[in-house]
């Protein structure tokens, strides 16, 4: 993808006053993304006959499959000869640690809420980040395109929360601005058509201040954010709060633990447009990228040898679900991948820790593989995609939200879970959410046939129901949650309900067999699979595990002589994705990942249980 010119328009240091900082954050596909396309755009960023992908910041093979984003970006562009550094963040709250930390490169924000929706959970939380700042805020009601946008309620909505979260009075003056990102407009009223951003553009400038700090102070940088490059190696991202920032320049790097190591800067990159250009110099105020120091975390501070000043690492909000990675142990192990062992896995979590602060890795006690926590299951299973992608070959257990004692009492995490759906299915996911220890907390009857439920719910009982949810709303309904905290363990729950399809043998899957296995569940897979001894191919329609031997029957041919073969018509076998695995399994069970397949078998090898007919 050939995007902004690599070397840059600009010379030498930017002026302070000459720069601005801003976050864009927001809940999950309120357009935060496609806003930074048109602001790139619509200030010259690329060349005018520049092909340019649609939102260009979601540059990772995933966020671009998927259409969310997953990793927070920098990227900047030029209005009337101010430089505005603009961090893209993501949106999905199990991406919220690294709203956290980006924050702390931003001297305002921008706050984007759909014109329909309202504020959902995640701009709950965000605002509540960038207030913690103390950074001013521009409110964008995005998607005024929209027909159903409603911008008077959702300004009331927005004022309520900022008011909620105590937001002091200078902040809560905010200014407001209404744009389509999509049809590339902004307006200072809610007017449905426009001509430009000139608006948007007009009140970052004067609503958001010029960085803080003095030129003459010792060098200081925090690290907010970690980025790698195949030529390049980690590089360290983060604003120049103090002194500047040379190539050559020696400096010492005050680690979180309070120690500090000598190092000097060999290269240094400024962010224009989404790319990252070579600088020999940066002052204060600016946002860089430092190559050369493949040590970097997120939490140190570059400063001054003589004169060290380290900032105090971000305080981030714990995880809340974790998993077990483990070196693969199928009678498959080692086909696949290329990264198979307890080294390499321990190698590469610890590396993701550097980058990723919300994501804790520790040795399990007593055998090998690692108990990996974070945020909630999409944090957890596009690690593992990144991983299986990477060329690792692992196996992983069914998520386990993290408990807490409070004395004699256990405690486990409580998500508020906000779901609009089409009346017409209420019934099904209320019946749902009871039997997941869900508490209605709230309900509102809308305009529309959509009704807004509230509920209260452990965090257990959310995991692999957004599957079901999608299924049996069939796609009319939109699920949001958020994690509210700690409260009273809410007793047993089942995962699921039914039991496994479990195969005899080794063996190669055929037609015939899967055709009298189909009527006992669902499978997923069809004929000319090699499975193994222990492997899971479906799931029973009862609630007992099942062991089978898919590959037993007669060899077809493509020849059917009338009265001789039965008709062998299977069903399409089930698709499942990685997430839907991973919500499947139980505890006795594993999921099986590498480079090219992702199976289930069960944990343990020697099968109880009553063999199958398949004939
Ligand atoms: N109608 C309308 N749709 C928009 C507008 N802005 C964005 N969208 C659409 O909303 C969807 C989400 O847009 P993104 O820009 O990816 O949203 P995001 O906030 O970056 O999402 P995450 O990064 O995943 O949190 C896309 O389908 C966009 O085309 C708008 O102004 N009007
Ligand atoms: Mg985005």
């Amino acid at each position: 993808m050939a995007l902004s010119p690599a070397e840059s328009n600009f010379m030498g240091l930017i002026k302070q006053e000459n720069i601005r900082n801003i976050a864009i954050i927001a809940h999950v596909d309120h357009g935060k993304t496609t806003l930074v396309d048109q602001l790139f755009r619509q200030s010259g960023t690329f060349r005018d006959n520049q092909i340019i992908a649609e939102r260009v910041m979601d540059s990772i093979d995933l966020e671009r499959e998927r259409g969310i984003t997953i990793a927070s970006k920098n990227g900047s562009f030029t209005y009337k000869g101010v430089w505005v550094n603009i961090i893209d963040t993501p949106g999905h709250a199990d991406f919220g640690g690294q709203v956290e930390r980006v924050l702390g490169m931003a001297d305002g924000a921008l706050l984007l809420v759909d014109a329909q929706e309202g504020p959902m959970p995640q701009t709950y939380f965000v605002l509540k980040k960038a207030l913690a700042r103390h950074l001013p805020i521009i409110v964008v009601i995005n998607k005024i395109d929209k027909k159903a946008a409603r911008p008077d309620w959702t300004i009331n909505q927005v004022f309520d929360l900022f008011v909620k979260l105590g937001a002091p009075d200078e902040i809560l003056d905010f200014p407001v601005i209404y744009a389509s990102a999509k049809d590339g407009f902004a307006s200072d009223e809610p007017v449905k058509e426009g001509t430009s951003m000139e608006p948007l553009y007009e009140k970052i400038i004067s609503h958001i201040p010029p960085p803080k700090g003095s030129p003459d102070a010792p060098l200081q940088m925090y690290v907010s954010s970690i980025d790698y490059s195949p030529y390049l190696g980690r590089l360290g991202i983060g604003k120049i709060t103090g002194g500047c920032l040379n190539i050559n320049k020696d400096i010492v790097v005050a680690r979180r633990d309070g120690s500090m190591v000598p190092a000097r800067i060999t290269k240094l990159y400024r962010f224009e447009g989404n790319q990252k250009v070579p600088i020999e110099e940066a002052g204060v105020g600016e946002i860089v990228a430092v190559a050369g120091m493949e040590e970097v975390t997120v939490g140190v501070t570059y400063t001054d040898p003589e004169n060290p000043c380290p900032l105090p690492p971000v305080v981030i909000d714990p995880p809340t679900l974790s998993m077990n990675f483990i070196p693969n142990g199928s009678p498959f192990a080692g086909r696949e991948g290329k990264f198979v062992t307890s080294r390499h896995l321990k190698d590469r979590l610890y590396r993701e820790t550097l980058s990723d602060v919300a994501l804790v890795v520790e040795e399990m006690p007593d055998s090998p593989g690692f108990k990996v926590s974070g945020r909630g299951e999409l944090h957890l299973s596009i690690l593992i995609e990144r991983m299986r992608r990477e060329g690792y070959e692992f196996q992983v257990t069914r998520p386990q939200v993290i408990m807490k004692m409070e004395g004699e009492k256990m405690l486990e995490p409580y998500e508020e879970l906000i779901i609009d759906v089409d009346k017409q299915y209420m019934g099904t996911v209320i019946e749902k959410l009871g039997s997941r220890k869900g508490r209605m907390m709230e309900m509102v009857q809308g305009e529309s046939i959509m009704t807004r439920l509230v509920f209260k719910i452990p965090t257990r009982g959310l995991l692999g129901f957004r599957s079901e949810f999608m299924t049996d709303t069939k796609g009319m309904g939109v699920m949001n949650y958020i994690f509210s905290g700690y409260g009273e363990y809410a007793g047993d729950m089942k995962n699921r309900r039914n039991g496994a399809i479990v195969v005899l043998e080794n063996c190669t899957t055929v037609a015939y067999a899967l055709f009298h296995l189909q009527d006992r569940g669902r499978l997923f897979m069809g004929p000319g699979v090699d499975v193994y001894k222990g492997q899971i191919i479906g799931e029973h329609s009862r609630d007992n595990d099942i062991v089978v031997n898919p590959g037993k029957g007669k060899k077809l041919t493509n020849i059917r002589a009338a009265g001789c073969d039965e008709n062998v018509v299977l069903t399409p076998p089930t698709e499942m994705s990685l997430e839907d695995y991973i919500a499947f399994i139980n505890d006795d069970e594993f999921v099986e990942v590498t480079p090219q397949s992702i199976r289930l078998r069960k944990r343990d090898p020697i099968i109880k249980g009553k063999v199958a007919s398949s004939d």
